[in-house]
């Protein structure tokens, strides 16, 4: 067992961090510690017209659960969609991928998608990735109790900024995941560039790939709704990033006073989400005064969506050789195996 005894000394941030974590399990703080940084970022954001809010913004310990309670919504088809495939095509997906070999999940959350994998897929070695650290630490302790002849390990890490995980791997066969079409959160062209990360990391290795979820055009009347449910969870999940910009700035954003508003916007490609001022409001900003008009939105999440043929060409465009794709009968969402 690894204990960490001292608090991390700044100079020392990015450096490998052992955590206690029971049993061995090795988690790793490869963060950037830079609050000033992040600070300027979201401050920057605020003070911009059309203002925006990244949607990092949306995961504290609330915003996380209310992700949770929006998996589960009638509204919400993508997580029960993607289980469904995987359920669907597991024979094949592990034909494709193969088994025994190093299994790196991206976004690991409470690491329960990969959980799912760990009986067929068998993988050696699983190294979970998150920029979440204490639900990592939680999640691993649990999943190296159910799989103890697995080798887990966990990395701390903002990977949306860039992926570069080769401290952290061991040589031989890869399968990444990235499950629950997270890619959605990029723009296009960084999508391309962070698949292009991950086909990098598999190296001249043929046995290496990519599994991934991706979310599919479709109905914008359903794809709105999936974003804007009856009950009011996604709203409430918008809404509670201004709470978590409360926190980190010391601002009096008031969140009931912005409406949520998710629409398609079918040129795009993409479901956007904006927190609307429902009445002019102005709010101090590290000393600066910020006025929103009634109406005035601020920006805080794109989810783009991607035909089979179109998110195809991205993979074979990031350098990926071969591309599987599976469907539910409806094609309402998409899995791929890309080597
Ligand atoms: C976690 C980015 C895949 O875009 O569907 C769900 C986040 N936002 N409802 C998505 C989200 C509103 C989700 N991703």
């Amino acid at each position: 067992m690894h204990v960490r005894t001292q608090p991390i000394p700044l100079h020392l941030a990015g450096a490998p961090v052992a955590h206690p974590v029971e049993r061995g399990e090795r988690l790793v703080d490869r963060r950037i510690h830079d609050p000033a940084a992040e600070r300027r970022a979201l401050v920057a954001g605020l003070l911009s017209t059309p203002a925006s809010i990244a949607p990092k913004y949306f995961y504290d310990a609330l915003g996380s659960a209310l992700f949770g309670a929006i998996c589960a919504l009638p509204e919400y088809y993508p997580t029960r969609t993607e289980a469904a495939i995987f359920e669907d095509a597991r024979p094949e997906i592990v034909a494709a991928a193969g088994t025994g070999k190093q299994f790196v999940d991206l976004g690991a959350g409470d690491c329960r998608k990969a959980a799912g994998w760990m009986p067929t897929l068998a993988p050696s070695r699983y190294v979970a990735v998150d920029i979440a650290g204490d639900a990592l630490a939680r999640a691993l302790m649990l999943l190296g109790f159910e799989y103890p002849d697995v080798d887990v390990c966990g990395v701390i890490t903002d990977f949306t900024r860039g992926l570069d995980l080769r401290r952290d791997l061991a040589e031989g066969p890869t399968t990444f995941f990235y499950a629950g079409s997270s890619i959605g959160n990029f723009a296009p062209a960084d999508a391309k560039a962070f698949l292009h990360a991950i086909r990098r990391h598999c190296g001249n290795d043929r046995d290496s790939g990519l599994l991934i979820g991706v979310d599919t055009k479709k109905d914008p009347r359903r794809l709105q709704a999936a974003y804007d449910d009856a009950a009011g969870v996604t709203a409430a999940f918008n809404r509670n990033a201004l709470a978590h910009v409360n926190r980190v700035l010391g601002t009096r954003f008031a969140a009931d006073a912005f409406a949520h508003v998710a629409f398609y916007n079918e040129a795009l490609s993409r479901v956007e989400m904006h927190l609307e001022a429902r009445i002019p409001q102005t709010v101090t900003i590290e000393g600066i005064a910020r006025t929103f008009a009634a109406g005035e939105r601020i920006h805080t999440e794109n989810s783009y969506k991607y035909a089979p043929a179109e998110f195809t060409a991205m993979l074979q465009l990031a350098g990926f050789a071969s591309v599987r794709c599976w469907q539910d009968a409806a094609g309402d969402f998409a899995v791929y195996y890309a080597a």
